[in-house]
C-alpha cells in the first residue's frame, strides 16, 4: 500500500496581512490551485508566447510578458497601452480561464472590493535577476477597481510604497500562492519587485510567475 504523507493535510489557511488602507496580502490564497493555474498559464503561452517588450524610452524589459483577457497590457516605442489583440500574433489574447477569473474576484472581495470584473490578466515571468522598478499602475481608464496580483514559483521581494515615488516602501517576501490586493486609497501606490534571487522551485524551476488582474474600464 502506498502512503502519501500529504494527502490528508488541509490546504494552508489564508493569512491576512494589512499593508495600508485598501491594500492587503492574502497569504496562500491560491496555493491549493497553484499547479492548475500554472498549467493554465502554459496553455496561454502556447497561443500568446512570453516576450520581452520595449519601454517607450527604448529599454528592453527584464520581465517577459504575455496576457489573457479581453485586453492585454503592451509597451513599445509608442508607449504603454492596452490592446485587444496580441501584437505578436495579430490575434485576440486567449480568454481568462474561469477558475482564474473566479479566484481573482474572490481575492478582490476578501480585500474589500466587491464589484471587480477583471478584463485583463497580465502574466509576468521573472527569470533570475529580473526585476520591476517602482511604478504606479495608471494606464487604466478607471481607478475605482483594485489590482489583484498572484505570485507563483520562486520567491521575490515586493516593494509597496505610497503615492509618491520617494515615500518609504515596505518590503514583503511573496511566495507561491500569495495574493496582493490594492485599491481605494492605495490604488495608485508605487510598487515594484527587487531582482529575483537564484533558486529552484519544483513547479516553475528557475523563475517566478506573477498574474496581475485589472479591470481597465
Ligand atoms: O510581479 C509583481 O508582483 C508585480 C507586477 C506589477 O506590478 C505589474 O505588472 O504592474
Ligand atoms: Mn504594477
Amino acid at each position: 500500500m502506498t502512503f502519501d504523507l500529504f494527502e490528508h493535510l488541509e490546504p494552508p489557511e489564508v493569512v491576512r496581512e494589512n499593508l495600508a488602507p485598501g491594500a492587503v496580502i492574502l497569504r496562500h490564497f491560491v496555493l491549493p490551485q497553484a499547479r492548475t493555474i500554472l498549467a493554465q498559464v502554459a496553455a496561454v503561452v502556447k497561443c500568446s508566447p512570453f516576450r520581452h517588450m520595449t519601454t517607450p524610452g527604448g529599454y528592453g524589459m527584464s520581465v517577459a510578458m504575455t496576457n489573457c483577457g479581453d485586453y492585454g497590457w503592451v509597451t513599445d516605442r509608442q508607449g504603454y497601452r492596452y490592446s485587444d489583440e496580441d501584437p505578436l500574433t495579430g490575434k485576440p489574447w486567449p480568454p481568462i480561464a474561469s477558475l482564474l477569473y473566479q479566484l481573482a474576484v474572490a481575492a478582490a472581495e476578501q480585500g474589500g472590493f466587491s464589484d471587480f470584473q477583471p478584463n485583463v490578466c497580465l502574466i509576468n515571468r521573472y527569470a533570475i535577476g529580473a526585476k520591476m522598478s517602482l511604478h504606479q499602475d495608471k494606464d487604466e481608464k478607471n481607478f475605482t477597481y483594485p489590482i489583484v496580483s498572484m505570485s507563483f514559483g520562486l520567491p521575490a521581494v515586493f516593494q509597496f510604497g505610497g503615492l509618491s515615488r520617494s515615500d518609504t516602501v515596505q518590503k514583503c517576501l511573496l511566495t507561491q500562492g500569495d495574493v496582493v490586493v490594492w485599491g481605494g486609497a492605495s490604488r495608485l501606490a508605487y510598487h515594484g519587485i527587487l531582482p529575483v534571487k537564484a533558486g529552484h522551485h519544483p513547479d516553475t524551476e528557475d523563475c517566478r510567475i506573477n498574474l496581475t488582474f485589472r479591470q481597465i474600464d
